[in-house]
This record gives C-alpha cells, structure tokens and sequence, in this order.
C-alpha cells in the first residue's frame, strides 16, 4: 500500500469490557497498536492513538450486581485496570475513552439520530436468542448444541426493540469490499466476512428494553442503545464527533486502522461500515483481526484458572521482553500459544544473545579500547559499506511491514539486520586488529556503532525501553532519535557513557 509522506495516522485497539481483569489478549492488541503508533511518530507522521473501556450492557450490568456495586461505580473500579495497562506496558495512547463520558453518549446518540433522520431505524419486537457473554444476538440456526457458537450460554429474550435495517445493506457491503481490497486483512478473514455477507444478512436488533445500562435512545428512554452500536461509535466519538469543525476527526478519521482480534471481526466488518454508510459518514480504512493467544495449549479462561496477566509477564520477563515476545513469537493474525518456555528462549535467542551481547561487546570493547568516544573512521571497504547499506535499506523494508501490520515480519526484518552486525563483528575480529591494525579496528567499530544506530531506532516502536539506553550509550541527542536522522553519520570523538547491558539472561525458574 502506497500512502502520501507524513499523512496523520489513526490506529485503534477494540475498547474493552470492564467485565474481568486485563489478560495478554488484551496487552497484546494494545501492544500492536502502540508499535504502530511508535513507528508512526518516529516516521514524521501526526498520530493519534485511542484505546479505551467499553463500560455499558447486561454483561458489565451483571457483573455488578454480582460485585454489589452500582454500575458507575463499578465500571469506574475496572476501567482503572485497563488504564493501569499503559505505563505497565509503556502503551502510549494519545486518548482513553470511557462510554460512560458524557460526549461519547452524546456522540453515540447524534448517529442514531443520523439512522433514524436518514430512515434506517424501525421499531418492533425481538424475540430470539442472546448471549449476554458476546452481547450478541443469535437465530436458531447458528446454535451449536444450545450454545452460541463461541460456547457462550444463550438466553431467549422477547421485547420491544428498535432494528436497523441491515438487510439493505447487502450489496453495497459487497461492492464496498470489493471496491477496497485491503479494507480487511488477513485475506482469509475477508473471504470470512464475504461469504457472511453473501449469504445474507437480517436486520438487526439495535436497542434493548428489559434492563437500562446503557445509552438512552433519543426520545424514547424506554430503550437503550445496543451496547454494540454504542462502542462502536466510539472510534469516531473519541475524536470529537459530531461536534462542528471537529479537527481530529477531519484529520485523523480517513487515515483509521482498527485493531481487533478476530472474535469481533463480524461487528467491525460488517455492521460498522453498515452503521456508517447508513448515516452518511466515511467508512473506515483498514481493519486488521488478528488471532487468538491460547496459554500453554489450552484456551486462557478465568474457570480453568490460566489467565495470564500483564503484570505477571511485565514482572518476570520485563517489559520490553514482553512486547518483543507478544510481537515476534506468532506472525499477526494467526493463533499462537503462550508457553514460559517459548518466552524464555526466545527472549534469551534474540534479546540477549543476539541485540544485548552485540551491543555489549561493541560498546564495551570501544569504551576500552577506542577512548570512550564515536571512533574515527579510515577508509571503508566492501564489507563495511555492505554492512551499513544492509541496515540502512532495514527502514524502507521495515515501512512495508509497517503498512501491511506485519509486526512479526518488522521484528524479523530488524533481527535480521542484528544477525548481519553479528557476523560483520566475528568475521572482522576487532579484538584481534586491536594489535596488528589498530586504525583499521577504529573503522570496524565506528561502522558497528553505525550500525548499531540503525537498529536501535528501528527496534525503538517494540523494545522502547532497550533502544533509549542503546541511544544513549551511543550520545544520540534526544531530538534527533526519528527516522529522519537515520541517515546521519555518527560524529567521531563525541564522547560515549560507560556502557552497560540492556537485556540480561534469563534463567529458568522452577515450574518453567
Ligand atoms: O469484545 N488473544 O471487548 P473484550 C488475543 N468490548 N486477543 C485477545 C484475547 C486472546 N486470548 N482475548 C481478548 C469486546 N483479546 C468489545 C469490543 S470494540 C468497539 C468493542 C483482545 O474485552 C482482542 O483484541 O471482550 C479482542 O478482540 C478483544 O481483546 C476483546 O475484548
């Protein structure tokens, strides 16, 4: 995909229900949002990225009661877990919503006010099955054994409720996807979706009237608003919908990449740009469904008492580990299986051996035996302009990974440029040239800090926190740490700190 220099860039996680505690689901489609963001802003470009709680429906209404709290009050307690996420996981959100703010339920009732002036909203009777677990409604049809098919308990409801005429929409979904072949990815999720969509659609329930957690639909507060309809609304509510000259949304909205994973891939592929269409407003972008993390080979769930939790990965394995693990480990999109062991050894593969002993050998041999300071380079040779053409063609590369969200092919385009330094430092031997050609060693090094420049930055969006110190370590001024100092040649004889270790080893632990 092509896109203009320095366009604004939106990147979206879904916005959590504030039924449970946060687990690495949840820390992973964060996380991936945070990585785009990151090499977003290093690459020049605006960014705006919003996360946030979804705070409303029976389930969160339920989860209440069962914890004797008012609604408010209770979602007021959980909403605080996910925002503890973000300094936990060095998330850096520009915006947090709530559903429960004021001008998000401002916001989401302007659209339905939208549907209804434009004639997409009727009232009637529902009367079906729901499942308060997916806040989602099922026909008999699609039940698998008296479950829904996500496993989750169905009850049967009948009232009085507001539809959306979704069957309408058939055709122009179809035309629009097919008009806007990247709209969802991976492929396999688009062709998932198409024949959904081909194989009909039924309008859809919109409001709900036995229980009164939620958005009041205008003019008639017997209903409140689908908790989906609600949500979703938030991804443009968060940046000032429908207020006049609302200046994010003109900015941000036509540049939008929504993160989900592929649980809620039907609500965002299908009903939101139905919704949008239907109230005409932009439709989004992109919308990328990734797949599913699944503990130790078995699914994670509170009952079977396997939820890992960001705080448990953060406090054992560090942060930067964490996110570098959650990225690289399974190629976005696909299923993967958290396991100690996997984070372990890949952690100590490619943190510690590969990055943090690079960059100690480096970095200590100069401070040794090169004065502490940027070495003054000679004449370079083959191998050493290779070596740098190598990193430095790493950014372009890394930008294509970057607008397609394959961030495990991003880790491995960097890591790539990590094995390509190592084996420039043993086949080059600067701890031998120390003696038979100390000038030539200074070459060698000053071409390895370069080289070392490069994958710092790039490794910054995934393993912030490794980068900073390598920046450091390299007196690389704060201000020139973006993409658009790459190129720059480091400066010999600036002085460099005493250099110190940035990933250690991990060492097994009992039951790992
Ligand atoms: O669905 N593996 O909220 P939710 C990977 N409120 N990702 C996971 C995961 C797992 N095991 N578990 C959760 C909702 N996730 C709605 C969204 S958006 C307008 C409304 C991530 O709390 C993944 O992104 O159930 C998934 O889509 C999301 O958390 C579901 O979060």
């Amino acid at each position: 995909m092509s896109r203009p220099e320095k366009s604004p860039f939106y990147v979206t996680t879904p916005i959590y229900y504030v039924n449970d505690a946060p687990h690495i689901g949840h820390a992973y489609t964060s996380i991936a949002a945070d990585v785009l963001a990151r090499f977003h802003r290093l690459d020049g470009r605006p960014v705006f990225f919003l996360t946030g709680t979804d705070e409303h429906g029976q389930k969160i209404e339920q989860s209440a009661e069962k914890a004797g709290l008012d609604p408010q009050e209770f979602t007021n307690r959980i909403s605080q877990h996910f925002r503890d996420i973000s300094p936990l996981l060095d998330l850096t959100e520009t915006r947090f919503i709530r559903t429960t703010e004021t001008e998000h339920k401002k916001g989401a009732q302007a659209i339905w006010q939208r549907l209804i002036d434009n004639g997409h909203i009727y009232l009637s009777t529902y009367a079906g099955w729901y499942a308060v677990r997916d806040e989602a409604f099922y026909n008999e049809k699609e039940l698998i054994n008296g479950k829904a098919p996500t496993g989750a308990d169905v009850e049967w409801v009948e009232e009085p409720s507001y539809f959306f005429n979704l069957s309408r929409w058939q055709d122009k979904l179809l035309a629009f996807y097919d008009d806007n072949p990247d709209f969802i990815a991976p492929e396999s999720r688009r062709n998932e979706v198409i024949s959904f969509v081909k194989s009909g659609l039924r309008d859809l329930s919109i409001s709900r009237s036995s229980f009164s957690w939620g958005v009041p639909v205008p003019n008639d507060e017997k209903h409140v608003m689908y908790v989906w309809l609600d949500a979703l609304t938030n991804y443009i509510t968060a940046l000032g919908f429908p207020e006049k000259n609302a200046n994010n949304y003109q900015t941000y909205w036509p540049n939008v990449v929504h993160l989900v994973g592929k649980d809620i891939l039907r609500f965002h592929a299908v009903y939101w740009p139905a919704f949008l269409m239907a109230a005409d407003l932009p439709l989004p972008k992109r919308l990328f469904a990734h797949g599913w993390w699944t503990i130790e080979g078995q699914k994670m769930s509170k009952s079977l008492g396997n939820t890992v939790t960001p705080r448990d990965l953060v406090d054992r394995y560090g942060v930067d580990q964490t996110r570098y693990f959650l990225m690289r480990e399974v190629p976005f999109g696909n299923d993967g299986a958290f396991s100690k062991a996997a984070m372990i050894q890949r952690v100590n593969a490619d943190l510690a051996n590969d990055l943090g002993n690079l960059v100690q050998r480096v970095l200590s041999f100069i401070h040794k035996h090169a004065d502490a300071a940027i070495p003054n380079p000679g004449e370079l040779t083959t191998a050493d302009t290779e070596l740098l053409t190598f990193t430095k063609n790493l950014l372009p590369k890394a930008r294509c990974e970057i607008d397609q969200q394959a961030l495990h092919k991003y880790c491995e385009t960097v890591w790539q440029g990590v094995s390509e330094a190592n084996r420039y430092v043993d086949a080059q031997e600067p701890w031998a040239l120390r003696r038979s050609n100390p000038e030539r060693m200074k070459t060698v090094l000053y071409v390895l800090a370069s080289a070392i420049h490069h994958l710092a930055l790039l490794a910054s969006p995934v393993t912030p926190r490794a980068a900073t110190k390598i920046l450091d370590q390299l007196s690389i001024p704060k201000q020139n740490r973006t993409f658009s100092h790459f190129d720059e040649s480091l400066i010999p004889g600036r002085p460099l700190p005493k250099p110190e270790g940035v990933f250690p080893r991990l060492a097994l632990q009992d039951g790992e």
